[in-house]
């Protein structure tokens, strides 16, 4: 029996380069140390309060090595169990302790998770823009960058801060209000657009670029059921979380209607939330996270158990994700069987100073690196310079005020 890497001491360190995250870094008894990411977008804080004064405690003094004893504490041992505040909590200690079992071994971290089954994994990138032809050149900016997958996101005429359409071309960030930012939201005027929108990105660009789409829990199932009829046309990699999933039976609607590809999950936080779509195949990609989903321990049971029906993974990697889960993510994807494709927006220059990383981008696919552990870590020099800043993400009300879905 290996010695025992017994953990000495764990904190949080939150930052703000631009946008806020939750660090946890777990150090033990023989100097080698593990990182992990805890970020909420928008409830930061309540993850950290979670960590410092429910998990650190009952972490000192365990073996580092025991990842799956202590996972299983985590998850069984709070009672009152998933949620995203708890899972993400239990997510920031996994990827600390997989980084630590994989440094004290001198191992890039897929290796431990069974080798590479790929050379390199396939991204998508945001194009966006305020109407149909400023997206189309944002789609060119990024197939010229060597991307072979695109997410397009467009305005919506008559629609005030449509979901997607950002500021900053090159980095999208959501939260920007103290308290959440009202923004409107128009079915009819969505639905009429959304199909002119892929129509021109097909006659431009052709068949061949990976063409993706998020409605972002905009319509019911019927409206999604239309919407995929009528994208049909411009063969979608994927239309993503087109109605909330709390519904999962609402997704056989969908189904029944459209062979557009459906993708969902990044909201998700256990196997639970996505049992019955994988088992009913009322889905084609899951887009959960090593980081929403309690971290590598229980992501590769849950995509496991989707390989059974095919489905695929399509893992969510928005800017809200720090890049200690993008280099955890990439790991799982280099190893996973049944890989799809992974959502890659880049950071800021002043996120990836405070979070110095292995993996590199070079034609249209994302390389993890072979630093031994997930090959990730956080400058807590570059990281005291950047407090942090309250921030909510908007709410979405209709054009009757109605509240609805961001
Ligand atoms: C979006 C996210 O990237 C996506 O697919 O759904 O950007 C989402 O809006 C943010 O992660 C919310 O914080
Ligand atoms: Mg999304």
């Amino acid at each position: 029996m290996p010695p025992p890497l017994r953990i000495r001491s764990a904190r949080v360190i939150v930052t703000s380069p631009g946008r806020n995250f939750v660090t946890l870094k777990i150090e033990t008894d023989q100097g080698v140390y593990g990182v992990g990411d805890g970020t909420l977008n928008g409830r930061e804080t309540a993850v950290v309060a979670y960590l410092e004064g429910h998990v650190i405690p009952a972490l000192i003094g365990r073996d580092a090595r025991s990842i799956e004893d202590i996972w299983q504490y985590l998850y069984r041992g709070a009672y009152w169990r998933r949620g995203p505040v708890t899972m993400r909590a239990i997510a920031a200690v996994d990827m600390a302790l997989w980084d630590i079992k994989a440094k004290a071994l001198g191992v890039p971290l897929y290796d431990l998770l069974g080798g590479p089954s790929r050379d390199g994994v396939l991204v998508y990138g945001h194009a966006n823009g305020a109407d149909v032809e400023e997206t189309a050149d944002e789609v060119a900016r990024y197939l010229e960058a060597g991307y072979k997958a695109v997410r397009a996101q467009t305005g919506v005429p008559g629609v005030a801060k449509p979901y997607g359409v950002s500021r900053d071309k090159d980095f999208y960030e959501p939260a920007e209000g103290e308290l959440p930012v009202e923004t409107i939201w128009s079915t009819p005027a969505y639905l009429r657009q959304a199909p002119k929108l892929f129509e021109a990105l097909r006659l431009r660009f052709g068949d061949e670029p990976e063409l993706l789409h998020d409605v972002h829990h905009r319509l019911t199932p019927n409206e999604a059921a239309q919407l995929g009829k009528s994208l049909e046309p411009y063969r979608l990699f994927w239309m993503e979380d087109p109605t909330p999933a709390e519904n999962q039976e609402g997704f056989a609607h969908i189904r029944r209607h459209t062979t557009t590809p459906i993708a969902v999950g990044e909201v998700f936080n256990s196997l639970w939330d996505a049992k019955e779509l994988i088992q009913s195949q009322s889905i084609d990609y899951l887009r959960a996270t090593v980081l929403g989903c309690g971290g590598i321990t229980h992501l590769r049971r849950i995509a496991d158990f989707a390989a059974i029906w095919q489905v695929r993974t399509g893992c969510h990697g928005a800017t809200d994700l720090s890049p200690i889960t993008t280099a955890c993510a990439l790991h799982f994807d280099t190893w996973v069987p049944n890989f799809g494709i992974q959502e890659y927006m880049r950071h800021t220059a002043a996120t990836d100073a405070v979070f110095p990383h292995a993996y590199s981008f070079a034609d249209g696919r994302l390389h993890p690196g072979d630093a031994p552990g997930h090959g990730a870590d956080i400058d807590e020099a570059e990281a005291a310079k950047h407090p942090y800043v309250p921030r909510q993400l908007p709410v979405a009300r209709l054009t009757d005020g109605t509240m609805w879905n961001w």
